[in-house]
């Protein structure tokens, strides 16, 4: 399924409940990153800059990040979620009450428009979060070529690869959040699809997948089953699965070579002490 799928009003609510448990270290780890090397990412972004977000969330590192731009003049966050997309608009317009915000409800996997008459200044696109991961290598290659076309720089945080079992508990967390966003998907599709999912015989399952060097969430159905949905039959067999999302992990040069691919030179890297997580400079 889209993963994009997994972030309604309520996805969107526990993604960010995600964010602050202790086994999934990614928000924390970038968030570090990005507190700490804040200035020279400003100084890459240049003086009065347009910077522009990919699936901005709740902003966080990007209010961070916008406190130490010089004179930044307009924000354009873009992301599905409209909900929390104003939200975030509007805290960060009134944290920074002189610079321009404009939000953009879309799906930046697909193409989409910028607003025609942006002001002058460079265009840095940011792209934290390792949303990057979500994407398949075609995917990943169009929407690094997009991003090419809107803008000449970007700063972009990308998940490293490491022991499995920390990425597994990343994605199963002993709290149960994780689950239960996994699960919100079968609860969203039975509120606005009309449909019949029984949510205590599907589990959430994390799998490690050597070949993708992916997470991979899972929904598995405990039993075999059809599921009608719009007219139409969907059969599971017991122990088969739904699988939901795929979160990539990287190494910088891998990352590297996609990103030459789709026009894109590395041109700093910054990293936690035990090497978790990179966020990266890009240019044209
Ligand atoms: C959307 C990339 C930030 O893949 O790590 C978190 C979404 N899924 N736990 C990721 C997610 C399960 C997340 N990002």
């Amino acid at each position: 399924m889209p993963c994009c799928w997994l972030y309604d009003a309520r996805g969107s609510d526990l993604f960010n409940a995600i964010t602050r448990v202790e086994d999934y270290y990614p928000t924390r780890t970038e968030t570090e990153i990005v507190s700490q090397n804040a200035q020279d990412m400003a100084n890459f972004c240049g003086e009065g800059a347009v910077l522009l977000e990919y699936g901005a969330g709740s902003g966080i590192k990007t209010e961070i990040l916008i406190d130490a731009l010089r004179a930044p003049r307009l924000y354009l966050p873009i992301d599905i979620a409209a909900d929390e997309l104003a939200q975030t608009t509007s805290r960060i317009a009134k944290r920074f009450p002189r610079l321009d915000v404009f939000p953009i409800v879309a799906d930046f996997t697909r193409d989409f428009d910028l607003p025609p008459a942006l002001p002058l200044g460079p265009r840095t696109a940011f792209f934290p979060g390792s949303t990057i991961g979500n994407l398949n290598l075609r995917e990943a290659i169009a929407f690094l070529s997009r991003m090419h076309r809107h803008v000449g720089a970007a700063i972009i945080g990308v998940d490293l690869k490491k022991d499995v079992r920390t990425l597994l508990s990343a994605y199963d967390d002993s709290a149960g959040v994780t689950a239960a966003f996994n699960l919100n998907l079968l609860a969203r599709i039975n509120r606005e699809l009309d449909g019949a999912f029984p949510l205590d015989r599907f589990i959430h399952e994390a799998r490690w997948n050597q070949t993708e060097s992916a997470v991979e969430m899972h929904l598995v159905s405990l039993d075999s089953r059809v599921v009608t949905l719009a007219g139409r039959d969907f059969t599971f067999f017991s122990g088969e699965s739904i699988h939901t999302e795929s979160s990539r992990k990287y190494d910088l040069v891998t990352f590297g070579s996609l990103a030459e691919t789709a026009g894109w030179r590395v041109s700093q890297s910054w990293r936690d002490r035990a090497g978790q997580f990179a966020v990266l400079s890009l240019d044209a």
